[in-house]
């Protein structure tokens, strides 16, 4: 499967482009336009989004419903699609890609770097990994997610606490999410090739949104910290129930492989760039020093992070899915996914 995305935050919209789905797979725009839903919401998101209703026009590659295998060109326009009148900026925020996308691309405006550089962009990876859960749910994998701390608090009441803090103090903050993805059969991803392997292929994603400055996947850095015995899930074999693992400190991932266990992934976000009290900076042309500048923005994002997150994953699994019972058709994989089952049962 290959994806491609495009589109800038306050540009017409966004599009994405997605080749490698096989035929016969009935599409549920509602479903689609959930998802969405889902990214939008979240406590601590800023006004953009009172303003988007973001829902996915589909332009090709499906027929009464159902896929053609050809490729599915997705279009989410945008409400506030003012880029060509917005002001211009010229003080790059301190943890945003405004002042390296200046200097690397040899804008005048700092603009033409941070309307692509917006989470924005995630609006379009949604919409695929939404088609990619709707694949993934005919072979019953489910991807959840949910938010595990904000700002180092755990406690639902703390982590509300803290937002409000932030937006008291014109200030914002990030968090810890975590991904689950269940009924992953064993064998997606392999060792063979590093490029193959199903973590590196998770943290790639996980990684590529806006913000994620760290992943682990199960225990992660707690592996640093104890013996070998402690930490390795043994396996046994119940009868009735086959292989059993009673951990699942591998986050369902060996040798680059899925085990058959869920697999579990943790994410930090950083706190959003954008602070309505700013940082120190300087005039990009003048040199002088100037505050960072100030755009509508969201106070935290963490949760909506997480449902990203979950699309990115979706993608991910769907894509080894196929490189490993990959064909054209929908039936044709469930064939071939139903005799592999039997071979390893
Ligand atoms: C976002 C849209 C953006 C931001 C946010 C996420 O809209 P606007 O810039 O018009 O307010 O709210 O993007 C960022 C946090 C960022 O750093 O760019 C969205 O659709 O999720």
């Amino acid at each position: 499967m290959r994806i491609l995305t495009a589109g800038e935050s306050h540009g017409r919209g966004l599009v994405a482009i997605i080749e490698g789905m096989p035929a016969g797979l009935k599409i549920k725009p509602d479903f689609i336009n959930a998802q969405l839903k889902r990214r939008q919401m979240g406590f601590g998101r800023g006004k953009r989004m009172q303003i988007e209703n973001d829902s996915a026009q589909i332009l090709s590659g499906v027929k009464a419903g159902i896929t053609l295998g050809s490729p599915i060109a997705l279009l989410i326009e945008n409400k506030d699609c003012s880029i060509e009148t917005l002001h211009k900026v010229l003080s790059p925020r301190p943890g945003h890609a405004d002042l390296a996308g200046f200097m690397k691309y040899g804008f005048s405006d700092i603009r033409d770097v941070l309307e692509r550089a917006s989470a924005r962009s995630t609006a379009a990876t949604v919409a695929c990994g939404a088609l990619s859960k709707i694949f993934l749910l005919e072979f019953c994998i489910r991807i959840v997610s949910m938010v595990v701390s904000i700002g180092g608090e755990v406690s639902p009441k703390a982590k509300i606490e803290k937002i409000k803090e932030a937006v008291e103090k014109k200030d914002t903050v990030g968090g810890v999410f975590e991904i689950r993805a269940t009924g992953v059969p064993v064998g997606l991803g392999s060792y063979v090739q590093p490029d193959r392997r199903l973590d590196a292929r998770i943290a790639a994603a996980i990684m590529s949104i806006p913000g994620v400055k760290g992943v682990e996947i199960g225990l992660g850095f707690g592996y640093g910290q104890r013996l070998g015995s402690e930490v390795h899930d043994p396996i046994y074999y119940e009868k009735g129930k086959g292989i059993v693992r009673p951990t699942n400190n591998a986050g369902g991932i060996e040798g680059g492989i899925s085990n058959g266990q869920d697999i579990v992934v943790r994410a930090c976000m950083k706190p959003i760039a954008t602070l309505l009290s700013p940082l120190n900076s300087i005039n990009i042309l003048s040199r002088k020093a100037a505050k960072a500048s100030v755009e509508r923005s969201d106070i935290c994002a963490v949760e909506s992070a997480g449902v990203v997150a979950e699309a990115s994953i979706a993608v991910v699994l769907a894509d080894a899915f196929l490189e490993k019972f990959g064909s054209d058709s929908v039936a044709d994989i469930k064939a071939g996914f139903a005799h592999y089952l039997k071979r390893i049962k």
